[in-house]
């Protein structure tokens, strides 16, 4: 009878398979600990270091929001090309220097040196996308004109908004035009002196043909 006797410790140290069964048991353990540490008490060490690293990324993360909130978030400054030239706004290129007439920009033409004034940034779905000083809104709120065109004598505009009335508020005929009402859809109120006494009606008064002089 003594001998059937077994001593459980001594055989459970010595049962290697079973050795086996429980470190690979408590392995999946610590994995399911580091899983889900929060509702487990078997967290091992590792398991802990885990932890307090993700606990420290979360902190760094949100402490830089919160500095993001507090100072600001850097925004990227939309570049000045206000500029004029020959006291005609215009676009300043690239370098700087170059104020190009507003005009040229979205021409088709690249007349900055870095093609910048053609920049499809600025150029898909005009005028939308221009800056606000380069154009001219017509008394048709439908058409739109470059700021350059404006007061140029030229009817762009087509109902003479442009060149006419408090809207456009331009200055009286310059010294190389003629002022009249134009009988002619390119003029509006001052015609070419090239014009005049060339035999043909520019003006409504005739003015063009018996006043002015070329
Ligand atoms: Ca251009
Ligand atoms: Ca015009």
């Amino acid at each position: 009878m003594r001998s059937n006797q077994t001593h459980p410790q001594r055989s459970r140290s010595f049962d290697a398979a079973s050795l086996g069964s429980t470190v690979s048991m408590l392995s999946g353990r610590e994995k399911d600990c580091c899983e889900d540490c929060g509702s487990c008490k078997c967290c091992s060490r590792r398991c802990v270091c885990i932890s307090v690293f993700v606990l420290l990324g979360l902190a760094i993360m949100a402490a830089a929001v919160a500095l993001a909130i507090i100072f600001g978030i850097p925004q990227r400054t939309p570049v000045n090309r206000y500029c004029t030239s020959n006291n005609m706004t215009g676009y300043l290129c690239d370098d700087r220097v170059t104020c190009i007439p507003a005009s040229s920009v979205c021409n088709g033409i690249s007349n900055c040196a870095n093609g910048e004034d053609e920049n499809s940034e600025i150029c898909t779905d005009l005028p939308k996308n221009l800056p606000a000083y380069l154009i001219f809104k017509c008394g048709n709120p439908q058409f739109w004109i470059y700021i350059d065109e404006k007061c140029n004598d030229i009817n762009n505009c087509g109902d003479c908004s442009d060149e006419v009335g408090i809207l456009a508020n331009c200055p009286s005929c310059g010294a190389n035009w003629w002022p009249c009402t134009s009988v002619f859809y390119e003029y509006c109120k001052c015609i070419p002196r090239s014009l005049c006494r060339d035999g043909v009606q520019h003006c409504t008064d005739w003015s063009d043909e018996y006043k002015c002089t070329p």
